[in-house]
Order: structure tokens, then sequence, then C-alpha cells
């Protein structure tokens, strides 16, 4: 008689380093990476991190290989002084210095900038669960609004004032620099330059309730004059199809308590502006591509999309109303 187990033997030992060194590199790239840096602070950033990766690594082996050497009795003719050599130079001496040049190491990336009159401001101000970008450029007349998207130019310092209306926020752009916290009832700064035109994502790095994870939001970084132009067409009304039969609808189902289109309606101003919705990548501040598919399934039950959302659901409307609402909103660039 033989044995009758199957002899299948499937291995995982090689896969599974492997897939977990793609899953760690995966990480490493792409447009939410600290690690593929696409502006000034975050090149600093990701040098001070590579510095400390590599001191804090060539300490640990110093660290392990003394401790294996005194465990294998490879220290020749050891005194009674070599364990207080030991301590005061490994336990005193080193960590003091190593210490000290890496804190004047980061203390010199520290910021070091003043508010400047004649530089492009961007206001953010976090809500809960998305951003409301207001662009103030210094010859620029009017604020341009807009939200979950923030469009910059790059080699150009931009000033970030950074608000939030309910809770605490973390404005963060990994690709771009650090982050910073956005606090109710206080500004803070953050001046970015990105270096690398492209497009990236933001995200907001403070636990701020049930949405936290879906409030992010697309940074499309621009050569200047290709910026310019964007902005100076955000400065005007977006195509509006005057006998757009979405148009009434969007005016006539009370969207616009909420939610401003410039030249339209401009009273709502609880919810995102929509002026260029129809231009943005994403909507409900990244999560799902702006399609008109994704812009209907968003206006029937938003809250299905994105739990605890503060705008109501339009499931009462006909599905035909709210594919012709959809298809205004797409329209609006
Ligand atoms: C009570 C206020 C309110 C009303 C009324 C309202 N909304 Fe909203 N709307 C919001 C808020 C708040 C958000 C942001 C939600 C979020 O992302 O967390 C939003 C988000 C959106 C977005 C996504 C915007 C973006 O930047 O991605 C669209 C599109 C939208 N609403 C369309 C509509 C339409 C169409 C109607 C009418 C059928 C409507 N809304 C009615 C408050 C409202
Ligand atoms: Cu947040």
């Amino acid at each position: 008689m033989h044995d009758t187990k199957p002899e299948i033997t499937i291995s995982f030992g090689p896969c599974l380093p492997i897939a977990a060194m793609g899953l760690l590199l995966s990480g490493c790239v792409g447009r939410q990476s600290a690690l593929a840096p696409a502006g000034h602070d975050a090149e600093q950033i990701s040098n001070l991190f590579w510095v400390m990766t590599a001191g804090a690594s060539i300490i640990w082996a110093l660290v392990l290989g003394t401790a294996l050497a005194a465990t294998l009795g490879l220290f020749k003719n050891p005194t009674r002084l070599t364990p207080n050599i030991l301590i005061v130079g490994g336990g005193v001496v080193f960590p003091t210095v190593i210490l000290g040049i890496l804190l004047i190491f980061g203390l010199r990336l520290l910021p070091n900038w003043q508010s400047e009159p004649d530089r492009l401001q961007i206001h953010v101000h976090g809500e809960q669960w998305w951003w409301r970008v207001v662009y103030r450029a210094p010859d620029q007349i009017e604020p341009v609004i807009s939200a979950n998207e923030i469009h910059l130019p790059a080699g150009q310092a931009v000033e970030f004032v950074l608000t939030s209306a309910d809770v605490i926020h973390s404005f963060w752009i990994p690709s771009i620099g650090g982050k910073l916290d956005m606090i109710p009832g206080r500004t803070t700064r953050l001046l970015l330059e990105a270096t690398r035109p492209g497009v990236y994502r933001g995200v907001c790095a403070e636990y701020c309730g049930t949405s936290h994870a879906k409030m992010a939001f697309a940074v499309v970084v621009h050569e200047p004059k290709d910026f310019n132009a964007w902005l100076e067409d955000r400065t005007s009304d977006p195509n509006i199809g005057t006998d757009d039969p979405g148009r009434k609808i969007f005016l006539s189902s009370g969207c616009a308590a909420c939610h401003r289109i410039r030249g339209l309606t401009e009273i709502g101003s609880v919810g995102p502006d929509l002026s260029h919705i129809g231009s943005r990548r994403t909507i409900g501040a990244g999560i799902a591509e702006n399609t008109p598919k994704n812009l209907a399934r968003w206006i029937t039950d938003p809250a299905h999309m994105k739990p605890a959302v503060q705008m109501p659901a339009y499931r009462a409307l006909p599905p035909e109303d709210i594919a012709a609402i959809a298809r205004f909103l797409s329209n609006l660039n």
C-alpha cells in the first residue's frame, strides 16, 4: 500500500518577502509620496529622512557588532576599565555628539520666511469632509473660489493660509512639502514651492471624524504661464447652457441653497463651489472619478459614498432629473 496523501506541495517561501517588498516599495513612488519629492520642502524632508536612516543603520550595526564581539569574547585583554570606557564613550560622548550634529542639521531645515505682499496666496479652509479653496493673486481684483482641487505654478513659492471650520484637520501634500494643522479659531501659514509639473494628491493627516479618510484633494502643478492662464480663466463665469434642462432642475431642487455657481446663483456657501466642477478630476473630495455617472450616484445618495456626509440625499428625484443635473454639472467648465 502506498501513501494516499497528495504530493502537491505549494511553497509560498520566496513569494512572501517579494510581495512584502513590493508592497513596501510601492509606497515610495507615485503621486502621494514624501519619498518621491516634487517640491522644495519635500526634497529637504526626504534628504533628512535618508540621512537619519543611514545614521541609524550605522549606529545599529555598531551597537550590535559590539554586543556580538563582547558575547564572543573578542575583546583582547579586557581590563577593569574597558566597561567604563564603553559606557562613557558609547553611552555619553557618542550620543551627545551625534544627537548634537543631527539637531543642528534638523534645525537648519526649519522654514524661515515672512509674508510677502506680492506672493500668490491660497486660502484653504478645512471642513468635515472637504476643502474650501480661495486663490488671491497680488494683482487680482476678485478672489477665485473653488474646492477640493488645488492648482499651483511650478518654481514659485505659494503662501497657504490655513483655517478650519469645525475640528482640527491637517493639510498635507506629501510630494510637495510638510504638513500643517488647520486649527479652529486660528490661522496657520505654510510656504510651499512645487518644483515639478504633474498631478499629485493631498490628504487630511489628522483624524477629524467619520469620513476623515475620505477627505483628499488633487494637486495640479502647471508651468507658470499655464497656471496664469488657468487662474485667468477662473475669474470668468463658466459656460452655462441657458436652455440646459439640468440647470432648471438644479435651481428648483434647492441645490443653490448650499452651492454656488458663478454667474448663475451666488448665495449658497454651505457646500463646495460648483462653478467649474466639470473640470475637476474627482468629486466628493477625492473619493470618486468625476464622471456623469458618479455625479448621479453622489446626488442620489451621497452618504452611500461618504458616511456622515453633510449633504442630503435626493433619492426622491426621478433618475432622469438626477442624470440631467449630472450632465449639466459635467459641462460646467
Ligand atoms: C444642505 C446643503 C446641501 C444641499 C441642499 C446640497 N448639497 Fe451638495 N454638497 C453639500 C456639502 C456639505 C458637500 C460636501 C460634502 C463632502 O464632500 O464632504 C456637497 C458636495 C456636493 C458635490 C461634490 C462637490 C465636489 O467638489 O466634489 C456635488 C457635485 C454636489 N454637492 C451637488 C449637489 C446637487 C446637485 C444638489 C441638489 C440636488 C446638492 N448638492 C444639494 C451640501 C449640500
Ligand atoms: Cu480632516
